[in-house]
């Protein structure tokens, strides 16, 4: 990086705190095989260090570890009010560990510290409180039965929960599923990606010290195709929670019918339309079009990466679109400028790069962008990139690049733009922008997504659920929707 300080060296000096060991039954750990994997700085390339990287031993032992906890009920039969009390410790701990965390996530994937510090770490914090102040206001239910019967229905927690998790948000994606399912009294295994391996670490002994039992929450950094699989496959973990790619959730609900047809919850990838609508506020449109795609450098699951736009308006609204790419800082995550930080990794940096390839080649015109940024040199960074005369049938509209990448496809009305909206094998988010009350809820109502925005993009609390149709999975993270992924109702019947 040019003129930047060398922050593998930074991390060298911090390299005591670097997490290096699973967490399995209350203890670090290495992985039984002693074989670890590399952790890189994405903002140089180089290396920061190494993690155990676990497999299929590894799993059992947390596996067993996690249902020896869940039977012996110090977590899962604990009073609701206690959880909470945990959780609630829990969370402050993460808090006041924010800058260390956001240290880690940042060493870890890149991403801008700021946008780490002020949002993955206090949002997972606030995720894993809403989930502890939840859990002791939910009550069972009492079926319509005849006098002379009483049926009672208790949620019950499903036993072991393995929680596999990709490396965008790696610590607000593991928030989102511990929350939810430590609450109502599951054991979990975490899996944070291999890329990203750092804060998943740092929080087992976080929730530790919260008081959370041993064996309660397990962490096991690792490999996809043997961590991951060993979890999916595993005939005594009674439920995955997924997020990730789509072609890997496939593989988890494979694995569930191989093994012991587990459940299997997923929140996959994603295509997201933005509707921009001749009559919308062009503005704000182009603010939300350009924050939709380029924000966390366009690794987001529910990305606005189809921009779909009515002729008329189309070319104001990419010079606008254009403009914000262009005054986008980009570098060296640390610095409190920065506003795109590099790509995770360089596979990721290659790919993303094939597909811009992909896009001229079938076509589309490159607006702006489309290459590394000249003054970075190492690193796994790529400029805001902005592709117009995009067709839908293109490579780049219609699959998922997780880049800084915005497709253009140009319609004539209304009607053409929800067809185009509504044509992908994704259904996880949108954006529609108009003023007009009637169009914004005729596109709402007839677009396939999980989540729809109406002049705003991204915009979310935790009280609201999310999640999607079609290929980008099933099953909803946050609100008290995602108790449901983590409990089953049992029917007691007395009687009288
Ligand atoms: O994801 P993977 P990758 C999409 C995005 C991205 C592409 C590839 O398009 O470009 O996926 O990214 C674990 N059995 N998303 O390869 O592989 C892996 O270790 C069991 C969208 O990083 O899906 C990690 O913990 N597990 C997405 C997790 O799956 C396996 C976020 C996610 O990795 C496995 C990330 C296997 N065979 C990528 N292979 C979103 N929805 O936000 C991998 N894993």
């Amino acid at each position: 990086m040019s003129a930047s300080p060398d922050y593998s060296s930074a991390a060298t000096v911090r390299a005591a705190l670097l997490p290096s060991q699973a967490f399995i039954g209350g203890r670090s750990v290495s992985a039984l095989s002693g074989e670890t994997l590399p952790c890189i700085f994405p903002g140089d390339g180089k290396l920061l260090g190494h993690v155990a990287a676990c497999d299929t031993a590894d799993v059992d032992l947390a596996v067993n570890a996690a249902r020896k906890a869940f039977e012996a009920g110090h977590w899962s039969r604990m009073a609701p009010q206690d959880r909470r009390k945990i959780l609630l410790r829990f969370s402050e701990l993460i808090l006041e560990h924010r800058d260390e965390l956001a240290t880690l996530e940042t060493l870890n994937v890149g991403k801008p510290f700021l946008n780490a510090l002020n949002g993955d770490i206090p949002s997972a914090a606030s995720c894993i409180a809403w989930f502890g102040e939840a859990i002791d206001k939910m009550y069972g239910e009492v079926g319509p039965t005849p006098a002379d019967l009483t049926a009672v229905l208790t949620r019950e927690p499903l036993g072991v929960v393995a929680a596999v998790v990709p490396w965008n948000y790696p610590l607000s994606m593991a928030a989102w599923k511990l929350g939810p399912s430590l609450a109502a009294g599951n054991s979990v295994i975490l899996k944070p990606a291999e890329q990203s391996p750092y804060t998943a670490l740092r929080i087992a002994s976080l929730a530790m010290e919260a008081g959370l039992p041993e064996g309660v929450l397990n962490v096991v950094s690792g490999y996809g195709a043997t961590a991951g699989q060993a979890l999916g496959r595993h005939m005594d973990v009674d439920c995955v929670t997924f997020t990730g790619s789509t072609e890997v959730g496939k593989l988890f609900m494979r694995y569930a019918g191989e093994s012991n047809a587990k459940r299997v919850s997923l929140e996959l990838g994603g295509k997201s339309p933005q509707l921009v609508l001749a009559d919308s506020d062009l503005d704000a449109a182009a603010a939300g079009v350009a924050a939709g795609i380029f924000a966390n450098a366009g690794q987001v699951c529910n990305a606005g990466s189809r921009l779909i736009v009515e002729r008329r308006v189309k070319d104001e609204l990419l010079e606008r679109i254009a403009k914000l790419a262009g005054a986008l800082k980009i570098g060296d995550p640390f610095d409190p400028s920065t506003r795109l930080g590099p790509l995770v990794s360089k596979e990721q940096h290659d790919r993303v790069l094939g597909y811009i390839d992909a896009g001229l080649s079938e076509g589309a015109s490159l607006l702006v962008g489309g290459a590394r940024p000249a003054e970075q040199s190492s690193g796994y960074f790529i400029e805001p990139t902005i592709f117009d005369g995009v067709r839908n049938d293109m490579k780049i509209a219609q699959e998922e690049i997780f880049g800084p990448v915005l497709s253009t496809i140009t319609v004539d009305g209304f009607e053409e733009g929800i067809a185009v909206a509504n044509d992908t094998i994704y259904g996880l988010a949108a954006g529609v922008w108009t003023n007009d009350i009637r169009k914004a809820q005729r596109a709402a109502k007839a677009i396939r997504a999980g989540v729809v925005w109406v002049n705003c993009f991204d915009r979310g609390n935790m009280a609201v659920p999310f999640g999607g149709f079609k290929q980008s999975g099933h099953g909803r993270d946050k609100s008290l929707h995602a108790i449901e992924k983590y409990t089953d109702w049992k029917a007691t019947w007395y009687a009288c």
